[in-house]
C-alpha cells in the first residue's frame, strides 16, 4: 500500500493511541490531521499528561481514556502503541484477537510518507552513528530529517516529507517490535549485547526484534552490519538485503574497515576509497571508530560521494550525554555519559577513558547482570560512586570481583561532590550509570543535564 492509499484509508479508521509521551502525541497529531477517528489512552491520570496537547485533542473531539482503558477493546481497527508499551499486554492482545492491527509510531510514519528511510539499530552507538549519518547527508545537500529513538518522533517529519526527503532514523528494539511493512533503503545493525531483557525476556527475542529492521528489504537494498560482532552478523542472515559488513579488526572484500590506521570504504566491485585516518576522528575510543565505519558504509551505499563523507566525519564533534567532556576542575576531567544506560555502554566508556577513572553508576538496572561491568573495573576504575535503586546489585557484583572502593550517595549532587573529593590530579570522573534513569529521572537527558549542572557548580565554587 502506498502512502496516498494509506492516507485515504485511515480516514475511515477507528484508531486507539496507547501512551501519550513523545510518540503517542505525535501519532495523535498526525492521525487527527489525516481525519481518522482517534481515541487516546494512557496509564497516567489526566494531570500527568501534557495539558496543551490534551486541550487540542479535546477541541478536536478525541475520546480519551486516561488512567483507565476503553471498556470495549474490540471497537478499534488499529492500535498505535508507544515504544514503552509492551505488545504483550492483555488489552492489546484482546484488540488484536478481535481484528485490530497493532502498529507503532515508526510503522505509522513509514506508511504515510513517500520519503526514503535509513534506519540504524544496535544496543549501543545508535545515537552517535545516526547523528553522524545525518551530518553526512546534510553535507551532501540532501533534505534530511534525523528522527526516531534519538528523540524526534518519526511521524512528525514523515507527514511533511516528500519523495526527495531522507529520514535518517534511530530505531530501538521497542519500535521495531511493532513494525510490519517498514522497509528502509539502507539499514544497519551496529552490535548486539544484553539490554532491555525485562521487556524482551531473552536475548533471542531481543535479537529477533532488532532483526526486524531488515526483514522486508530486498537484494537491491543494503544492510550494514558489524562483522566483528557475531551475534549481529548472524541476525543479518535473516534478511534478503545485500549485506555490507564493517570491521575494526579485519580487512574486508567489501564494506568499511580499518587498514593499519586508515578508514577505508570498499565498493562491491572492489574499488577502495580512503575516508580518513582514525587519528582524524574527534570522537574518542574504539567504539567510535566502529560508529564512524558504520556511518561511512551507510552513507556510501546510500550513494554519497566519499569526499563528502570524509569532510563530515572529520568535523563531527560527537553527541551530548555520550562520553561528553563536561569540564575540568583541579586537574580532574569530568565526563557525562548518561546515555550509558546498560552494562555494555558503561564498559565502552570505561575502555575509552582507559584508567584513573572515578565511576558514578547506578539507577534502574533493567534486570541486567552486572558481572561484566565489575570485571572491567580493575586497572581502570579507582573508586565506584553509586546511586539509585539498583546500586546494591552493582556493589554485589563489584565485591565478587574483589573491588572494594565503593561509596553510596543519595543523589547526583552528593555523587559529584564525593567523586571530586576522591579524585587526584589527572583522574577522570565519569558518569556512566550502566542503568536506565527511570527510578530517579524522567529520562537520561535530564540525568545528564543534572550531572553537568553539578559539575558546573563545582567549577563555580572553585572560582569564588
Ligand atoms: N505508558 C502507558 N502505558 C505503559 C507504558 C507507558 O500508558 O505501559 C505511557 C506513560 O504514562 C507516558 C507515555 O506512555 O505517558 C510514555 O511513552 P514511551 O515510554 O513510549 O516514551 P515516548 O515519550 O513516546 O518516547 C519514545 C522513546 N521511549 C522509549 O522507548 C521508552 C524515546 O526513546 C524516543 O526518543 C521517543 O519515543 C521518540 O521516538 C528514549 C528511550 O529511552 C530515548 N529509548 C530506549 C533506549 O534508547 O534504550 C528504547
Amino acid at each position: 500500500m502506498d502512502h496516498i492509499e494509506f492516507r485515504d484509508k485511515v480516514k475511515d479508521m477507528k484508531v486507539l493511541i496507547i501512551g501519550l509521551g513523545k510518540s503517542g502525541k505525535a501519532a495523535a497529531a498526525a492521525l487527527t490531521e489525516l481525519g481518522a477517528s482517534v481515541s487516546i489512552q494512557d496509564a497516567s491520570q489526566p494531570e500527568k499528561i501534557d495539558q496543551d496537547f490534551l486541550m487540542k485533542m479535546r477541541e478536536l473531539g478525541v475520546t480519551e481514556y486516561l488512567g483507565c482503558l476503553p471498556e470495549d477493546m474490540t471497537a478499534f481497527d488499529m492500535l498505535v502503541l508507544s515504544p514503552g508499551v509492551s505488545p504483550e499486554k492483555d488489552f492489546v492482545r484482546t484488540a488484536e484477537e478481535s481484528g485490530a492491527e497493532i502498529i507503532g509510531e515508526l510503522e505509522l510514519a513509514y506508511r504515510l510518507t513517500p520519503a526514503k528511510f535509513v534506519a540504524i539499530t544496535g544496543t549501543n552507538g545508535k545515537t552517535t552513528t545516526t547523528t553522524l549519518v545525518g551530518e553526512i547527508f546534510k553535507a551532501a545537500g540532501r533534505k534530511t530529517s534525523v528522527v526516531g529513538n534519538i528523540g524526534e518522533p518519526v511521524v512528525t517529519e514523515a507527514i511533511k516529507a516528500g519523495e526527495d526527503n531522507w529520514m535518517v532514523t534511530e530505531v530501538s528494539s521497542f519500535q521495531l517490535e511493532t513494525t510490519r511493512f517498514f522497509r528502509p533503503c539502507v539499514s544497519a545493525i551496529l552490535n548486539l549485547t544484553p539490554d532491555h531483557l525485562n521487556r524482551h525476556h531473552t536475548m533471542e527475542a531481543y535479537g529477533n526484534a532488532k532483526a526486524r529492521i531488515a526483514v522486508n528489504q530486498s537484494e537491491d537494498e543494503f544492510l550494514v552490519v558489524n562483522y566483528d560482532d557475531k551475534q549481529a552478523l548472524a541476525l543479518a542472515q535473516q534478511s534478503r538485503a545485500t549485506v555490507i559488513p564493517f570491521s575494526r579488526r579485519e580487512k574486508l572484500d567489501c564494506g568499511a574497515f580499518v587498514d593499519d590506521t586508515a578508514i577505508i570504504v570498499k565498493d562491491l566491485d572492489g574499488t577502495e576509497y580512503f575516508i580518513c585516518d582514525t587519528s582524524d576522528l574527534r570522537i574518542i575510543g574504539d567504539h567510535n571508530v566502529e560508529n564512524a565505519l558504520a556511518a561511512a558504509a551507510i552513507a556510501y551505499f546510500a550513494g554519497i560521494e566519499p569526499n563528502v563523507i570524509t569532510e563530515a566525519v572529520k568535523k563531527f564533534p560527537g553527541v551530548e550525554h555520550r562520553i561528553e567532556f563536561s569540564g575540568k576542575y583541579k586537574g580532574v576531567e569530568y565526563f557525562n555519559d548518561s546515555k550509558g544506560t546498560n552494562v555494555d555502554a558503561a564498559v565502552i566508556a570505561i575502555k575509552a577513558l582507559r584508567d584513573n577513572i572515578i565511576l558514578i553508576a547506578g539507577g534502574d538496572g533493567k534486570a541486567q547482570d552486572f558481572t561484566d561491568l565489575a570485571r572491567h573495573l580493575k586497572g581502570a576504575v579507582t573508586a565506584l560512586v553509586l546511586l539509585g535503586r539498583d546500586a546494591p546489585q552493582i556493589e554485589e557484583a563489584a565485591r565478587k570481583e574483589g573491588f572494594t572502593d565503593i561509596y553510596y550517595c543519595a543523589d547526583m549532587e552528593e555523587c559529584v561532590r564525593k567523586a571530586s573529593e576522591l579524585a587526584r590530579e589527572g583522574d577522570k570522573v565519569l558518569l556512566s550509570p550502566a542503568c536506565a534513569s527511570w527510578d530517579m529521572y524522567d529520562n537520561f537527558e535530564q540525568r545528564g543535564r543534572h550531572f553537568k549542572k553539578c559539575v558546573k557548580e563545582l567549577l563555580d565554587d572553585g572560582i569564588k
